[in-house]
């Protein structure tokens, strides 16, 4: 189904009263061919500066800097890389996503990158995303997105409804999850993960296979996770872009919290925004 065409001026004018809908029942709902082959390009050559010039706050699961085989994580890379400004200023996915949270405004947390090598195949645990975060509330909103084809196989799936399942425990992400959970910093009601791949009951996992340009939109608490790379042919360079809407507040945890702030930049319970956090929808254009 293609979602955008000429009709549609910008990625929010094509997101459905039923999207939304979707989104708000099921916890995350996937958009096709969202985003055009420019801004996908220019987003690759993001990644790449990303993984070419790496700075402080990189995640290495496998391998490190300059090596041929590598997976890591990093969050926060919009400051210095242009692309991703203008992606997230300029691309329409600020509006699109207030749209989708049914949020007056939205502000940018940050973004993401999720890069594995060719067959590079380590997953991403099952997880809820807030809970490592510094920010508290119910329009906490992730828009992944492959950049390059993303087979059933490999790409991220949710667990239908789990945003609204209450808190799990938070795997490690070293070793793909299979590390206990952390021993500190869970909430103390927090559910024990059960063995979703092995088809617990009640945990139905949605996984379709993704184009550059489709994009899935999650709530914060919806359950996720990722196979790795099984496609020894290509890479799978992802990046999410993780905004904000009303009543986002901004927390500590005491057992710190990825990607940090530093201590005193907000007071618990304060709304986010500044420029740490910029108001992106609406928002008059910045130079970039
Ligand atoms: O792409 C992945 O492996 C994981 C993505 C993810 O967990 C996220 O975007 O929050």
């Amino acid at each position: 189904m293609r979602i955008v065409d000429a009709v549609h001026a910008t990625p929010a004018h094509a997101v459905t009263e039923a999207n939304v809908a979707s989104y708000w029942r099921d916890g995350a709902v996937l958009l096709r061919d969202v985003f055009s082959d420019d801004w996908i390009a220019s987003l690759r050559d993001g990644v790449e500066q990303v993984r070419a010039d790496p700075a402080e706050g990189y995640h290495w699961y496998a391998g490190g800097p300059g090596e041929e085989r590598v997976f890591f994580n990093v969050s926060r890379s919009w400051p210095r890389i242009t692309a991703f400004r203008r992606f997230i200023w300029e691309s329409g996915i600020a509006e699109m996503t207030a749209r989708i949270a049914r949020s007056p405004f939205v502000d940018l947390l940050w973004d993401g990158v999720f890069y594995r090598t060719e067959g590079l195949d380590q997953p991403t645990p099952w997880h809820q995303d807030a809970p490592y975060w510094p920010v508290e509330g119910d329009k906490i909103v992730s828009v992944w997105m492959p950049l390059d084809p993303a087979l059933e196989h490999s790409v991220l799936g949710f667990v239908r409804g789990s945003h609204r399942m209450g808190h799990f425990k938070r795997p490690s992400f070293r070793d793909g999850g299979r590390s206990p959970h952390f021993s500190a910093g869970d909430r103390s009601d927090a559910i024990p993960l059960p063995d979703i791949d092995a088809g617990a009951s009640g945990f139905k996992v949605v996984r379709q296979a993704m184009n550059p340009g489709d994009c899935l939109v999650f709530h914060g608490f919806a359950l996720h996770g990722s196979p790795g790379n099984k496609d020894d042919a290509r890479k799978l360079r992802a990046v999410t872009f993780r905004f904000a809407g009303d009543g986002t507040t901004f927390v500590e945890r005491p057992e710190g919290t990825s990607p940090s702030f530093g201590a005193g930049v907000f007071r618990p319970g304060e709304p986010i925004g500044g420029e740490l956090f910029p108001r992106v929808w609406p928002q008059p254009p910045i130079a970039i």
